[in-house]
């Protein structure tokens, strides 16, 4: 390719010895395959976190009906299938903690943060290989710490994932004991796992880039990378320590967040929710710059206001620090500490929405190629704002009142996690298979899956909009009992049939991953015509990233339909005769 070309081709990159079985494909210090083993572990993680997701939907529209095949489920768990309120408590505590910490955040920050950041930046590793390797293999045995626990007595934590104390203190209020512990013991080995990840992350972005490769250069796939590994390193010590002390409350005889003891219960929702909001945009900020870098291909044309994105991201960051108050309007709070908070998260919609109006921009005029990346990344956008709009009415503190834990938060989280992250994660995948495993993948089955994707999921989380305002709370096991949810009770149905559809969808991508590493077309070097590094190597790259040497950067990213080249793009790496003075005389 005349991207390759352009760099010198210097001797292969010199492999002493290849390394055996264990150090490639389990104990290994690649980035690359460590992104593997995280995208791996999560896709794992979502069929147990689906399963739960099913289980609570069967029991919303049939509730303490037996679940067609689940008769072999031991009491006190189930009950010849039927689905107990214990049982209920756990699983939806369960669902969100594997979707939160072991799916979103391994696949968007763990898969492509490994497998990009080097590719991307034009480095041969991450800064810190070792610690890499630590940080998967610590995050896996939080993942089995977590999965243990459902089988323990008393089984599974059954607090929320949000764990408020004190139900989630004293063992007794929920009836969950060694659970419990296990939850918090879990979360606070992942937070040493999400420690290292970041450090590493931040090092390398900022010492590891390769010439020419300025921070105005960088996709923003990797500035959103780069804020998020902030991020991620302020946020999650403090959700830490809460959750030491909360073991220390249940285990040590402490009294922090005990009354009974002069502890004070709300000190867990500060702590709780400061870690809580920045985790939020932990969660979507990489999928905002996943679906950059795709749409910004697919339309053929340069991001619309780079530099706003960029910034755009840093004013979010910034100001998930201040929002926190949010999540805490009915807790008693002062009217006027709640205005504030209120305004506070107001004005977090105005980078969102700068960031919107830049992808309409991008869209606008382009030459717009429907792939199945594509699609998914314009899906995100589009879920992105129904949820972000839906947040907007929730800031309105006398709104909160009235939707505060009913079923429009539950709409409001599945658009901006599902909506939101997840088809960032489909667009993301289906944009660097090929880079990843050397393969297409199937686009007709890829079709297939988003739309079925798209349909089901508006229709199984739209109509909860509807659920909320009619007052439906959160967390039941039993609408049923309420005479006014009633009405309602067809709604319900629906939801749930749409939504088993929507998990059977998702043996789609499954299908589609596992056939298209086999049976998949061979990928080229770079077959969406891309600007960015990763796609000036062979795909999947060898060790060390590129075969000679690493390539040079002479220009943004985003560099489509340039009036200075025939083709419709223009690699970052790729020098024009006429510019190598003006980059002489600059590097000099
Ligand atoms: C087929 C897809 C899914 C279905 C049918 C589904 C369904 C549900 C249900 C029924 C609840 C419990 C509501 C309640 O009892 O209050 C729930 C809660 C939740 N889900 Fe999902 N879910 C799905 C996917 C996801 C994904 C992909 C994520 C995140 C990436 C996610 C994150 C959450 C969170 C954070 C909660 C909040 C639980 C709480 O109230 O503490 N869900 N979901
Ligand atoms: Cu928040």
């Amino acid at each position: 390719m005349s991207s390759t070309a352009a760099v010198a081709v210097h001797g292969a990159h010199a492999e002493p010895h290849a390394p055996g079985f264990w150090r490639t494909y389990i104990f290994s210090e690649d980035h690359k395959m460590i992104g593997k083993q995280f995208l791996f572990m999560a896709l794992f993680m979502m069929a147990i976190g689906g399963l739960m997701a099913m289980l609570m939907r069967w029991e919303l529209a049939w509730p303490e009906t037996q679940v067609p095949g689940f008769h072999w489920v031991p009491e006190p768990f189930m009950y010849e299938g039927a689905i107990p309120p214990n049982t209920y408590n756990a699983m939806f505590t369960m669902h969100a903690t594997i979707m939160i910490f072991f799916v979103v955040m391994p696949i968007l920050v763990g898969c492509f943060g490994n497998f990009l950041i080097p590719l991307m930046i034009g480095a041969r590793d991450m800064a810190f290989p070792k610690l890499n390797m630590l940080s998967f293999w610590t995050g896996a045995v939080a993942g089995v710490i977590l999965l243990s626990s459902f089988f323990v007595t008393g089984g599974p934590a059954a607090a929320g994932w949000t764990s408020y104390a004190p139900l989630s203190a004293v063992p007794i209020y929920t009836g969950v004991d060694w659970g419990q512990n296990l939850w918090c013991i879990s979360i606070i080995v992942l937070g040493a796992s999400s420690l290292m990840g970041s450090i590493n992350y931040i090092t390398t972005i900022i010492n590891m880039r390769t010439k020419g490769m300025y921070f105005f250069r960088l996709p923003l796939t990797i500035w959103s990378l780069f804020i998020t590994a902030i991020l991620l390193l302020l946020a999650l010590p403090v959700l830490t320590t809460a959750i030491a002390l909360l073991l220390f409350d249940r285990l040590g005889g402490t009294h922090f967040f005990l009354p009974a003891g002069g502890g004070e219960p709300l000190l867990w929702q500060h702590l709780f929710w400061f870690f809580g909001h920045p985790e939020v945009y932990i969660m979507i900020l990489p999928a905002m710059g996943i679906a950059s870098d795709v749409i910004s291909t697919f339309s053929r044309k340069p991001i619309f206001g780079y530099r706003a994105m960029a910034y755009a991201m840093i004013a979010i960051a910034g100001l998930s620090w201040i929002v926190w108050g949010h999540h805490m309007f009915v807790s008693g709070m002062d009217p006027v500490l709640g205005s504030g908070f209120m305004i506070t998260t107001m004005i977090i919609g105005v980078p969102s929405a700068i960031k919107t109006f830049n992808w309409l921009g991008t869209l606008y005029k382009g030459n717009i190629h429907y792939t199945t990346a594509m699609m998914n990344a314009l899906a995100f956008v589009a879920m992105f704002v129904i949820g972000g709009l839906s947040g907007i009415w929730m800031a309105c503190t006398p709104v909160d009142m009235y939707i505060h834990d009913t079923y429009f938060i539950v709409a409001h989280i599945h658009y901006v996690l599902f909506g939101g992250s997840l088809f960032g994660v489909f667009a993301g995948i289906t944009y660097w298979y090929p880079k990843m495993f050397g393969r297409m993948m199937n686009e007709r089955l890829g079709k297939i899956h988003f739309w079925i994707t798209f349909v089901s999921f508006n229709c199984t989380f739209f109509p909860m909009h509807i659920l909320g305002m009619a007052g439906h709370m959160r967390r039941i096991y039993n609408p049923q009992q309420y005479d006014f949810l009633k009405p309602i009770i067809p709604i319900n149905e629906f939801i749930s049939i749409s939504a088993f559809v929507l998990g059977a969808a998702q043996f789609l991508l499954l299908a589609n991953i596992i056939w298209s590493y086999f049976k998949g077309a061979k990928a080229t070097e770079n077959p969406w015509h891309a600007n960015t590094l990763e796609w000036t190597t062979p795909s999947p790259p060898p060790h060390g990233n590129w075969p000679g040497t690493v390539p040079i950067v002479y220009r943004g990213p985003y560099e489509y339909s340039s009036p200075e080249v025939a083709e419709d793009y223009l690699p970052q790496s790729q020098l024009i005769e006429h510019h190598r003075d003006a980059a002489d005389r600059r590097s000099r």
